[in-house]
């Protein structure tokens, strides 16, 4: 296996979900954390819970929003322009309108932060990965990165749109020890739902009801296989949803 000990890894979307599950598979591993979100104290809660449980781990947070202006330096100053893994996490869906029915204001969120702010980070970080002559990144997409469905046009167009990102950055740099990777989930029992719904628990919890939806702790756990194979092994993604799941619109229900 690949040991990821002392591998500075940046996570992105870190403060809960996936990023946070991530966070402690990483700081399990002994890596030096970067921990990117928009809210400090989530961070430094994040933080401070990895710290009690791993005292050694090195543990970084980057308070940012990645498309402010200022984001590029900070990143830049707090990483020294050295990381070894991007796990580039943060996103989110925002409503489950019909296109017409759908605000201009959530399009515009779910672009700038699953396209815009994630190619901004391949971007900004894959240049000193080339530089050090090694790197990995894993991209989080979606089944909604392979499938449709109404009531999610755009949350569809931007996850279709990583999944286009991700397959072109790894063909530019096969060969040059950089594994580019992405995993697609299906449900997920994270705040994705409660984001979606802005805060309508019971419509959130509607999405999960009578059915096994995969755990943060999941995914996790397959980005640190992908991670922790050799070097010249490169899982180019994983699709994964939970056993209950057929397809975005296919879900079993046990009641
Ligand atoms: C999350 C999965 O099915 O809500 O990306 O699009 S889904």
């Amino acid at each position: 296996l690949y040991s990821l000990k002392n591998s500075r890894v940046l996570i992105t979307g870190a403060s809960s979900g996936i990023g946070r599950a991530m966070a402690f598979s990483m700081a399990m591993r002994g890596a030096h954390l970067f921990l990117l979100a928009r809210r400090e104290e989530k961070l430094l809660e994040v933080k401070s819970e990895i710290q009690t449980e791993f005292p050694n781990v090195k543990v970084d947070v980057i308070a940012c929003d990645v498309n402010d202006s200022h984001a590029v330096e900070l990143i830049k100053k707090i990483t020294e322009e050295k990381v070894d893994v991007l796990v580039n996490n943060a996103g989110l869906a925002l409503g489950r309108e019909k296109l017409e029915l759908s605000q201009l204001t959530d399009m515009e969120q779910m672009i700038s932060t699953n396209i815009t702010a994630n190619f901004k980070l391949v971007h900004l970080t894959l240049p000193w990965m080339l530089k050090a002559g090694k790197g990995d990144i894993i991209n989080l997409c979606s089944v909604a990165g392979h499938y449709t469905y109404q009531g999610g046009a755009v949350y569809c167009a931007t996850k279709h749109a990583v999944n286009a990102f991700t397959r072109v950055v790894r063909e530019e740099t096969a060969g040059k020890n950089i594994r580019v990777m992405q995993i697609s989930p299906g449900m997920v029992n994270t705040e994705f739902s409660k984001v979606r719904f802005k805060g309508d628990q019971k419509t959130a919890d509607s999405v999960y009801a009578g059915m096994v939806p995969l755990e943060a702790d999941d995914i996790a756990r397959m980005m640190t296989f992908m991670l922790e194979q050799p070097r010249h092994v490169v899982i180019d993604e994983i699709i994964t949803m939970p056993t209950d799941q057929g397809s975005p619109t296919t879900v079993v229900r046990k009641h």
